[in-house]
């Protein structure tokens, strides 16, 4: 264990994936033997898309059971919610005062989603239909900035602050994430730099931490978009509450590429996705798994696919349920307890520095 910490968080804005287990919450296992972990549930962050508060509260929750059941260990990292803590939007907002527009207006994510912002949707699905109308549209759109600011939400465009904020908060040293985050790590890093250089020393310079295989798992849809919890269509993800019938359907639905045969390769873009999962979930490698499925067709890949999911997300979906609402939230209230202390204190220092009273 090294004196570093991390700290990390996923927004309750959906069901968590795959692509989110991979790409962020399995690293975050390993990490918590070697640096001082901090792991957040970023609701904060889930609002700035429309949300459904009674589904807010439950994926809230059931998040948390996530990181439980994925390993996260209470004895070792701290785990809380991000709206328990309101030194997050505090740093935000003095954040907010340092960040130029320009910097923001680099963000893809805000692009992506600027379009389904303004509409009073309730349902996933909805935001779906809406997120892909937007796809096909924003170029277009964005030709007009003036008509994007008109419809989209602030909150949406200043997310990237309040994620810097999460970060610097708590000097964190490195943070863990998938590679569609790096952009906004980046922004974490220029403000935490910037505002050393305009004030005194206050801030950590953050440093992002890649798992290279697993740093961008692709919809099982479509194999040029990312695995997201905001798709369009369920097949997009396998989601980490999917019962055995959906995930077996799901892959047997996943686009695949032409030809029948399975090598792992850029060609094969579809089935190159299929075999990193593959690959995560087995500890079986792109090689072993060509070898395994030498001279067989995409059905039976997919039916060997589906069984090393299920075998996964059986025993992870029981311990799920076997941890209760009361007890998660009972190690969410400690958690906030501890990290208090540390976000009081930092934000005193934040504020003196720019010269308020306090
Ligand atoms: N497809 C992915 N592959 C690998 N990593 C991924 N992550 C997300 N999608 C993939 C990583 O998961 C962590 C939490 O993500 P988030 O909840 O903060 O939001 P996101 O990155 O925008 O994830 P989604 O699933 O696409 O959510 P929505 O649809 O709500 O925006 C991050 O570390 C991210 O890199």
């Amino acid at each position: 264990m090294n004196n570093q910490r991390i700290f990390s968080g996923v927004q309750p804005s959906g069901s968590l994936h795959i692509g989110n287990y991979l790409g962020a919450i399995k690293n975050w296992v390993e990490l918590q033997n070697k640096f001082d972990a901090i792991f957040c549930v970023v609701d904060l962050h889930a609002i700035t898309v429309p949300q459904n508060p009674e589904e807010l509260k439950k994926k809230t929750i059931e998040a948390a059971k996530i990181y439980l059941a994925a390993g996260i260990d209470p004895e070792k990292s701290t785990i809380f919610i991000q709206s328990h803590i309101s030194e997050h939007a505090e740093l935000a907002w003095i954040l907010n005062t340092i960040t130029k527009t320009g910097d923001l207006l680099k963000m893809t994510q805000f692009k992506d989603k600027a379009l389904i912002d303004f509409k009073e949707v309730d349902s996933a699905e909805e935001i779906g239909r809406e997120y892909s109308k937007s796809q096909n549209l924003y170029l277009e759109e964005f030709k007009n900035w003036k008509s994007i600011f008109s419809k989209s939400y602030a909150g949406l465009f200043n997310y990237p602050i309040l994620m810097a904020a999460d970060i610097l908060l708590y000097d964190t040293d490195v943070v863990p994430v998938g590679e569609d985050q790096l952009q906004h790590i980046e922004l974490a890093r220029t403000l935490a730099r910037r505002f050393n250089k305009k004030f005194g020393e206050t801030f950590v310079v953050p440093e992002p931490y890649i798992q290279k295989e697993t740093m961008r798992i692709m919809g099982l849809d479509d194999p040029a978009k990312k695995m997201s919890k905001s798709a369009t269509s369920e097949y997009n993800y396998i989601s980490l509450t999917d019962d055995e019938e959906t995930v077996r359907r799901k892959i047997k639905k996943a686009v695949t590429d032409s030809g029948s045969e399975i090598i792992y390769s850029d060609e094969k873009p579809a089935l190159k996705n299929l075999i990193n999962i593959y690959t995560s979930f087995s500890g079986k490698t792109f090689q072993e798994i060509e070898k395994t499925y030498q001279g067989k067709g995409y059905a039976d890949f997919k039916n060997g696919l589906a069984d090393i999911l299920v075998k996964f997300l059986k025993p992870f979906q029981e311990k799920m349920n076997a941890i209760s609402d009361e007890q998660v939230l009972g190690i969410l209230q400690k958690g906030a307890e501890k990290v208090y202390l540390i976000a009081q204190e930092k934000m005193k220092d934040a504020k003196k520095k720019v010269g308020f009273i306090v």
